[in-house]
């Protein structure tokens, strides 16, 4: 590279997302920058090292189809990998594909302004570096901005805090201690049982109880890697065109249209699976229609109460207020049994709010609690918090955060209007969330790169998604998740769980695989829906 301040390209973030653009854009013969804010690549699985951390897709779904070199050579031992095995993943992947020499860590962009007159970006770095670039991708993370619970004193704790999204790489040993865990989604629902085998008193703060299925978690055996590696690309095909990114058996009937015995065999069935997909996917009307997706949350509930021994703990930690899957599901290993200890506690803020951090501890509004040591499993800002974090300003210096101030606005979840060449990967209205991730991740990489390359041979500079084709994306994204029971939950799908976030449908719902379809077709109908000069 000649001169590091202007490149053809700057990538944000280092993840998955962020090393496969630096590795195909390289294939593409641009000079590419990446900016990361931690010292490593992974993303996700840089930061999220709190006891318990795993995919809840299998390993040898959840990781890379572009090399079958890669797939080949790598082995994973176990079903669902533990966050350790998946950074040692991406790391093998940065090393085997020479990614780090184009990559600045420790380096967070702060504002990205476009220059019309240049139709160049300006990328701004906390380090105090500014790259001029024409294409600006934002591999930023749908889960990468945490919060903290929106109350007051969090500061006066006079031990230590920790987020399960920023953990302490030297881990963090609770032996002996009295711990507060405070939140129950995924990440607490994963780390409650680690935390609790070490602390001494385990006291757990629930808002709202998740439906969590047991993950039947598991070695590998050598005869299922080389099974699917004898037949990866079948897999990865049927990857690529299923509904969520994992191959499932597509359903073909209404959950209320079978026997009682019918359906509860099947739940069994998808129940013994250990996957998150089998339960949800197993009838056509799961998630559109109450009644229907009620007979899985009360079988799921069932299960609640067989693992809990206390009728009454078993009851709050029940999910009644919104449909199974539409906050996301969590698999869990000895979740609900945690709760049989004597030493673990369970408070429902529902009944009794948050209402702070003392000196001491964390008070309801009934009790006081005192414990050594506060964990916040309390999620994210999710989909635009890591975007709307950065000062991205397009055409007319208008800023991507106030054009956003209703709810995000995009094409395809890939381009915005009035911000040319720039691309959001798995961005907001996009399947992203809703899906195996890395398959997302794979497809919005390849549209993307196909893209400029497609610029680059037309002697063409710029791509911006016109308003028109923006706002009927918009509303047909709204359509789709209309259609579905999504909306009835106060998740952060609907960026429901960020206190004055406007309340919107965050992803695509119409299915990774025609969602791909769809995207394929714009491209070779000349990027319809987006103006190339
Ligand atoms: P990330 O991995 O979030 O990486 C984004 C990177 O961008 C981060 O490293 C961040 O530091 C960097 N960044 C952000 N802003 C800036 C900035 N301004 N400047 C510089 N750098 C910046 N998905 C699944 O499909 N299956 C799973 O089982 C699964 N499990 C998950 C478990 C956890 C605990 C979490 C939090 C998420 C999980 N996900 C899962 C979603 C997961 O985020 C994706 O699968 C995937 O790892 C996302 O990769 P990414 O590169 O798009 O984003
Ligand atoms: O975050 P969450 P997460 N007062 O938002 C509670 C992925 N992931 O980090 O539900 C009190 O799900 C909040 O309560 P409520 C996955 O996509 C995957 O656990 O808002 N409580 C909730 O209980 C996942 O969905 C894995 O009422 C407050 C919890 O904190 C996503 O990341 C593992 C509060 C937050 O749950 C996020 O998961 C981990 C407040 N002010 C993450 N604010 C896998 O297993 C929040 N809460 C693959």
């Amino acid at each position: 590279m000649t001169d590091p301040r202007t490149v053809d390209a700057v990538v944000v973030g280092a993840g998955f997302a962020g090393m496969y653009q630096l590795y195909r854009l390289r294939e593409l013969g641009l000079t590419t920058r990446v900016f990361e804010a931690g010292d490593g690549v992974g993303g996700t699985w840089y930061w999220n090292r709190y006891p318990g951390a795993r995919c809840d897709v299998e390993s040898m779904s959840y990781s890379y189809s572009f090399s079958p070199e890669l797939e080949q050579e790598w082995n994973w031992t176990e079903k669902y990998p533990a966050q350790p095995e998946i950074l040692r993943y991406a790391d093998h992947v940065a090393d085997r594909f020479d990614l780090r020499r184009d990559i600045t860590f420790d380096t967070r962009v702060t504002a990205a302004v476009y220059d019309e007159a240049r139709e160049r970006w300006t990328v701004t770095t906390d380090g105090g570096e500014s790259v001029d670039t024409q294409f600006l991708i934002m591999a930023t993370g749908c889960l990468s901005h945490s919060k903290l619970p929106e109350v007051p004193g969090l500061e006066r704790f006079q031990g230590p805090t920790y987020h399960t999204a920023h953990w302490p790489k030297e881990g963090v040993d609770f032996t002996g201690q009295r711990v507060a865990v405070i939140g129950t989604g995924s990440s607490g629902v994963q780390s409650i049982p680690i935390i609790a085998s070490q602390a001494a008193d385990l006291t757990v703060f629930q808002r709202t109880p998740a439906y969590s299925l047991a993950a039947n978690n598991r070695p590998l055996e050598q005869g299922e890697i080389d099974e699917m590696k004898a037949h990866y690309r079948e897999w990865r095909d049927a990857q690529r065109t299923s509904g969520f990114g994992v191959p499932i058996e597509p359903a073909t009937r209404s959950a209320l249209e079978v026997s009682d015995e019918e359906r509860r065999a099947k739940y069994q069935g998808a129940w013994d699976t250990g996957t998150l997909t089998a339960i949800i996917g197993g009838y056509t009307d799961t998630l559109s229609d109450r009644a229907a997706n009620d007979t899985a949350a009360e079988f799921v509930r069932e299960k609640i109460r067989e693992r809990v021994t206390d009728p009454e703990v078993a009851e709050t930690l029940s999910p009644r207020s919104y449909p199974i899957g539409t906050k996301r599901p969590c698999l869990d290993t000895r979740y609900y049994e945690t709760y049989n200890e004597p030493h673990v506690h369970l408070v429902d803020l529902r009944k009794t709010p948050l209402v702070g951090l003392t000196e001491t501890g964390v008070q309801t509004s009934e009790n006081a609690y005192d414990v050594d040591a506060v964990v916040f499993a309390t999620g994210f800002d999710a989909m635009t918090g890591a975007l709307s974090a950065i000062d991205i300003r397009g055409r007319g210096g208008v800023a991507l955060k106030d054009k956003w101030g209703e709810g995000p606005r995009s094409y395809l979840g890939l381009g915005v209007a009035g911000f040319p060449n720039l691309f959001t990967i798995t961005g907001p209205s996009s399947p992203s969330v809703l899906s195996n991730m890395i398959v997302s991740i794979e497809q919005h990489v390849e549209w993307i790169t196909d893209a400029v390359g497609h610029l680059r041979e037309h002697g063409l500079t710029t791509m911006e998604a016109t308003v028109e084709a923006e706002d009927e994306w918009v509303a047909h994204v709204a359509e789709v998740g209309d259609a579905t029971l999504y909306p009835q939950a106060d998740s952060w799908y609907m960026g429901s769980n960020v206190p004055g976030k406007p309340r919107v449908f965050l992803a695509y719902i119409g299915g990774v695989g025609a969602y791909r379809e769809l995207c394929t077709q714009i491209a070779r109908d000349g990027y319809r829906g987006f103006t190339l000069r």
